[in-house]
């Protein structure tokens, strides 16, 4: 396993143990939105993230939710969402996790998503396969949409809600099932595991898929990403299995 990765594993690992240690207790709240929470507990879990990271590459840069750190001209920037599923952790959901990603240039060459309630921790590399805790996994052999799962985001707008509305009431009726689970990152990893036959979302943040780009693409799946069309900095994300239509 390249060392980039085993950083990553660490970093995410020693992350993870901070929010199952904080899971439950009293939080800090630094903002309350309609539809968010920042927690003060967002920004301690990117700072040990990038205290790790920056130890073994201190001429990294790193690009998290939480803000940049280290030399942002390095070609090598770690992107990071130290809690996706912020709002479901400060409920006490246990359904959130830490997303790792490592982009050189342009390309993505390694990612690392962990779920600490479950212990289960996907990774993948340029030259490592698509791992749920050290055992390969693969996208889902589902072919047809009316036996697939779905799960769609809504993010944090009432502009991404409205727009995210007729896609829900367009897939749920054609899927089995839809889902709104709260955590992009997560929402990936599954869809990398076959729990998910597809993921779609049309306006999060890069630190939300990076890692789910490079894990779910390596486990057998296809992701597309485009610009929003009118919120500056955000992305709309379609992750699948690549063996549904989902053109209906
Ligand atoms: C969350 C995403 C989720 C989206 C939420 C939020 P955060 O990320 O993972 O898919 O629907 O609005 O953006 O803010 O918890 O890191």
């Amino acid at each position: 396993m390249s060392d980039f990765l085993s950083t990553a594993i660490h970093a995410a690992r020693e992350a993870g143990k901070l929010l199952r240690e904080n899971f439950g207790a009293p939080l800090e709240v630094s903002a309350f939105e309609a539809h968010d929470i920042k927690l003060d507990l967002d920004v301690r879990s990117q700072e040990l993230i990038t205290k790790l990271i920056l130890d073994r590459y201190p001429d990294h840069a790193i690009f998290g939710e939480e803000g940049i750190a280290g030399n942002q001209e390095s070609k090598y920037h770690w992107i990071v969402d130290p809690i996706d599923g912020t709002v479901n952790y400060f409920y006490s959901i246990p359904h959130f996790c830490i997303s790792i990603a490592l982009r050189h240039g342009e390309e993505i060459i390694a990612g690392v998503i962990y779920d600490p309630m479950r212990d289960e921790l996907w990774s993948a590399g340029k030259d490592a396969d698509a791992t749920l805790n050290d055992v390969a996994c693969y996208v889902s052999a589902r072919t047809k949409l009316s036996d697939a799962i779905l799960s769609v985001g809504f993010s944090k707008t009432r502009t991404t809600i409205t727009s995210g509305l007729p896609l829900l009431e367009k897939m749920v009726y054609r899927a089995r099932k839809c889902r709104l689970m709260g955590s992009a990152a997560l929402d990936m990893a599954y869809v990398a595991s076959g729990r998910l036959d597809a993921y779609i979302e049309q306006s999060v943040s890069l630190w939300d898929i990076a890692a789910g780009k490079i894990i779910v693409e390596k486990a057998g799946g296809s992701v597309q990403v485009t610009d929003h069309p009118e919120l500056k900095g955000k992305i709309s994300v379609i992750a699948s299995s690549g063996k549904i239509d989902l053109t209906v």
